[in-house]
C-alpha cells in the first residue's frame, strides 16, 4: 500500500522523525509505522484503511466539519456481531483539541489499530471489543493540526481553533501573526544582544539562553517568536491566526475572555466542540472519557477550577484507584488534580463531561521533558523519593540529547538577521518537534503504554449479569419474585456525580408479564434479613444502580400466572433480561 504523504515543508520539520506509513502484510491486516507522525491527510488515510480492513469492527463517520471545512472523524470500534455499539458500555477517547499537541492523535490511532489488530488474537482484547464500544475522535482541532504539519510552524503555535479572532481589538483580524523571516519553514525565536537585557548564554552551552540571575551579566533580550510588525501598529505578532482555545469553550463553568482569555464569545462557539458536545449528548452509554494532550506526563482529573462543584468522594476513590494504575502503566506520569496540582481552567472538556453528563474523565498529558535524557551515573543523585535526576540544567541536557540522540536536528543554531524593526538580531532555537513532541523513535512505547491505560480502564466499564430469578408461592396465585443483578467490573453502573446530580435516568430493574399484576416491589436493602424498601408507585419499574463489584437484589410480589420477564436496563451498562415461569 501507499506511503503516507508528508508534504515537502512538513518534511523539513520532520527530518529527524520517521514519516508515518502504512503497508499491508500477508494477512491483509493494515500495518502502520508507529515511529513517526501522521499529518491530517495520513490520519484520514489510516482511519479509512482501518474501516476498510475491519468492516465488522469499525464504523467511520464525520461528526462535523471545522471552520476551514475539514471533517472531524470519529471511529467506532466494537464487534457488531456481539451487539450494536449503543447497547454497550462505552469509552470515549479524543486527541488534539490543541492542534500543536500532535502525538495525542497518534495515541488515538494506535488505540484504534490495537483493538482491531488484536481482536480474535488476544483473548482479553477480543472480550473487551465484544462487550464494550470505543468512540475515538483522533483529532478534534483538525484545522490547526493540519496547518502545524503544513508549516511554517513552531511548538508554540497551533493550539487555537482556526477561527478569525481580533486579539488586539483594532478592527483587523489575524493581521499580525508570526513570520518565517528566513524561509526555512520554521517559526523560531528572536533575540537581540543587550547587556541590560534579561538573559545570558549558559556557560556550559552557549546555544542555551537562560535568565540572568541577580549579579550575573545579561547578554540578551528575548524578542519572542520570529516575525515582524505586519500592520505597522508598533507591535510585533500581536494578532496571529485564532485565538480561541477549544478546551475553554465547553458549557460548564465557562467564563468570558476577560476572566480567561481564549474562551470565545460564547460556549461551544467552534463547530468542533459543538460536534463533540452533541456526540456525548447522543451517546448516553459513554461511561468514561480520555482527552489526550501534551505535555507533562500526567493523568489529570477535575475539578478544574475553584468555582467547580467538588468531585464526589465515591468518584474520587475510583479516580485514585485508576490513577495509580495509570502512573504504573506509563512510568514517570503523575496522577494529579487539575485545579490544585496544576492550574485552574474554565470550560474544559473533562469537567464538562463529568459535571454535565456524569462521565468520569481523565486528561492524558503525553510526554515528559525528562524523556530528553542524556545522563550517566556521575550526574545523577538520589532524590528524596528515590527518583534520579540530572544535576545539569534541563535545557543543557536537552542540547546533549539533541547532539547525541538526534544528531543535532532538534535545534536551529542562532544566526544573524537584519530585522526591519529591531535591527541586528539573531534567529534560532528549538525546532517545532523539539519541545513537546515525543521523538519518533520513542513513539511506539509511548503510544502503547498510553493506549493500554485506556484499554485497562475500559475493562472496568460496568459488566452486569442478571441471574435467574427465584420464584416463591406466597398464596394462591400470589408470587414473590426475587432477582439479582451483579456488576463484576471496577466501575459502578452510574458515577456518583450522575446519581447525585440526577443527570439522567437511573438503571431500571423491571418485571412484566401478560395479565400479571405487580402488587409491590422494592430494593432488598438487607440481603440477610430480607428487608425490602418498597416503592409507592409503579412497583414494576425500580430505579436503581449497581456499585463496582457489587450486586443489586430486588423483590416483587405479583399476582397472575404464566411467564414474566425480568430485565436490568441501564444507559451505561446495557440491557439484560431473563424470562421465568410463575410456578
Ligand atoms: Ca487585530
Ligand atoms: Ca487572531
Ligand atoms: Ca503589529
Ligand atoms: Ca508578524
Ligand atoms: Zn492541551
Amino acid at each position: 500500500m501507499n506511503r503516507m504523504p508528508i508534504d515537502a515543508i512538513a518534511l523539513a520539520a520532520l527530518l529527524a522523525f520517521a514519516a508515518a506509513a502504512t503497508s499491508a502484510s500477508a494477512d491483509e491486516k493494515p500495518r502502520f509505522h508507529w515511529d513517526g507522525y501522521f499529518d491530517q491527510e495520513a490520519v484520514t488515510d489510516a482511519l479509512e484503511s482501518l474501516a476498510d480492513a475491519y468492516p465488522d469492527l469499525t464504523e467511520l463517520t464525520s461528526i462535523g466539519t471545522s471552520a476551514e471545512g475539514r471533517d472531524i472523524w470519529q471511529l467506532t470500534i466494537t464487534a457488531e456481531k456481539a451487539g450494536p455499539h449503543d447497547t454497550k458500555p462505552a469509552m470515549y477517547v479524543d486527541g488534539a483539541i490543541h492542534g500543536n499537541e500532535i502525538q495525542s492523535t497518534e495515541v488515538c490511532l494506535y488505540l484504534a489499530w490495537l483493538l482491531c489488530d488484536r481482536y480474535g488474537e488476544w483473548e482479553r482484547i477480543t472480550a473487551l471489543v465484544d462487550r464494550t464500544a470505543f468512540y475515538v475522535v483522533p483529532t478534534v482541532n483538525v484545522d490547526s493540526r493540519a496547518h502545524w504539519f503544513a508549516g511554517p510552524t513552531s511548538h508554540e503555535v497551533g493550539r487555537s481553533a482556526r477561527m478569525p479572532v481580533d486579539d488586539d481589538h483594532d478592527g483587523l483580524v489575524d493581521e499580525d501573526g508570526p513570520d518565517d523571516l528566513d524561509g526555512d519553514g520554521l517559526y523560531l525565536q528572536m533575540r537581540v544582544r543587550d547587556e541590560h537585557g534579561t538573559h545570558r548564554s549558559h556557560p556550559d552551552d552557549p546555544r542555551v539562553t537562560v535568565r540572568a540571575r541577580p549579579g550575573e551579566q545579561a547578554e540578551w533580550t528575548l524578542l519572542g517568536l520570529e516575525g515582524v510588525d505586519n500592520d505597522g501598529d508598533g507591535r510585533v505578532n500581536e494578532d496571529g491566526p485564532g485565538y480561541l482555545d477549544m478546551n475553554r469553550s465547553f458549557p460548564f463553568n465557562w467564563q468570558p475572555s476577560y476572566v480567561q482569555s481564549g474562551s470565545g464569545r460564547y460556549p461551544l462557539e467552534p463547530s468542533n466542540t459543538r460536534a463533540v458536545a452533541d456526540f456525548l449528548a447522543a451517546r448516553p452509554n459513554i461511561g468514561f472519557a480520555f482527552a489526550f494532550h501534551n505535555y507533562g506526563g500526567m493523568w489529570l482529573r477535575g475539578p478544574s477550577s475553584e468555582s467547580s462543584p467538588p468531585v464526589d468522594p465515591a468518584d474520587i476513590a475510583i479516580y485514585d484507584w485508576l490513577g495509580e494504575h495509570g502512573e504504573r502503566t506509563v512510568p514517570g506520569y503523575r496522577y494529579l488534580v487539575a485545579r490544585s496540582d496544576l492550574y485552574a481552567t474554565h470550560g474544559d472538556f473533562d469537567e464538562f463531561a463529568y459535571q454535565v453528563f456524569g462521565i468520569l474523565a481523565y486528561v492524558g498529558e503525553i510526554f515528559m521533558s525528562s524523556e530528553f535524557a542524556y545522563r550517566g551515573r556521575s550526574d545523577q543523585t538520589s532524590g528524596p523519593d528515590g527518583n534520579l535526576w540530572s544535576r545539569r540544567p534541563r535545557l543543557v541536557e536537552r542540547q546533549e540529547f539533541n547532539d547525541h540522540l538526534m544528531a543535532g536536528e532538534m535545534f536551529q543554531p542562532w544566526r544573524p538577521y537584519d530585522h526591519p524593526q529591531y535591527g541586528e538580531i539573531e534567529i534560532g532555537g528549538w525546532k517545532p518537534h523539539a519541545v513537546r513532541s515525543t521523538p519518533g523513535w520513542m513513539l511506539p512505547e509511548t503510544l502503547h503504554r498510553n493506549a493500554m491505560f485506556v484499554v485497562w480502564t475500559a475493562m472496568q466499564l460496568p459488566d452486569v449479569a442478571l441471574e435467574a430469578p427465584e420464584v416463591e408461592a406466597v398464596a394462591d396465585g400470589l408470587w414473590r419474585v426475587r432477582a439479582r443483578a451483579v456488576n463484576t467490573a471496577g466501575l459502578p453502573t452510574l458515577a456518583a456525580a450522575y446519581r447525585q446530580r440526577e443527570l439522567g435516568r437511573r438503571d431500571l430493574f423491571t418485571i412484566a408479564g401478560d395479565g400479571v399484576e405487580v402488587l409491590s416491589g422494592g430494593v432488598v436493602v438487607d440481603r440477610y434479613l430480607g428487608r425490602v424498601a418498597p416503592v409507592e408507585h409503579r412497583p414494576a419499574r425500580l430505579e436503581t444502580w449497581i456499585d463496582a463489584q457489587d450486586a443489586r437484589v430486588v423483590e416483587w410480589v405479583v399476582r397472575g400466572e404464566g411467564e414474566v420477564t425480568v430485565a436490568y436496563d441501564g444507559l451505561k451498562c446495557g440491557r439484560r433480561e431473563v424470562a421465568v415461569e410463575l410456578r
